[in-house]
């Protein structure tokens, strides 16, 4: 991979003394973001998205399954083409995209909103996948025996 073309991964709770398993499991969800203008001088949107997809796969910890939502990034002075494109790859991929411009303001509004909303969906159905596991845990708990610290079976 060409160098320039490695991008800046930044990922929310993920610092350099996080590894990335940590790191992917403080992440709810992954904001992807690309640039449509012709400003980097690169040519093909794409590749350069899946490339940083195959850098997530990279790091073998399971980041590149977390629920992702795309931004196409400098929309005021877009590619036309490359806009079309990465909306059809998010079409296919069943992904949301966001257009915003930093410059005007352009639908950042919408993506702070989208993003809380996203997050707090993911993190409702954290809990009540947890709450499963409490109730399955309270069923195990009414047979005769549980398991304690240290491996030890004591009689309830
Ligand atoms: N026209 C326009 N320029 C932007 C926008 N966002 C960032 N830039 C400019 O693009 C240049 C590079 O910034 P950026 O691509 O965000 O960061 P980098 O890839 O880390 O260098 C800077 O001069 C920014 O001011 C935008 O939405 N529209
Ligand atoms: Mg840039």
């Amino acid at each position: 991979m060409k160098k320039d073309v490695r991008a800046k991964i930044a990922i929310s709770g993920w610092s350099s003394s996080c590894s990335p398993t940590l790191a992917s499991e403080r992440t709810r969800l992954l904001v992807h973001l690309v640039d449509v203008s012709d400003a980097s001088g690169r040519s093909d949107i794409l590749k350069d998205v899946e490339i940083i997809l195959g850098e997530l796969s990279s790091f073998g910890a399971d980041l590149e399954k977390k629920p992702m939502i795309m931004v196409a990034s400098k929309i005021d002075v877009a590619n036309p083409d490359k806009l079309k494109k990465l909306k059809q790859w998010s079409t296919r991929k069943k992904l949301k995209l966001y257009p915003i411009s930093a410059v005007t303001g352009e639908g950042i509004e919408k993506l702070k909103f989208a993003i809380a909303e996203e997050v707090e969906k993911l993190r409702r159905t954290r809990v009540s996948d947890e709450a499963e596991v409490s109730a399955a845990d309270a069923k195990r708990l009414t047979t005769r025996d549980v398991e304690v610290h240290g491996g030890k079976r004591r009689s309830l």
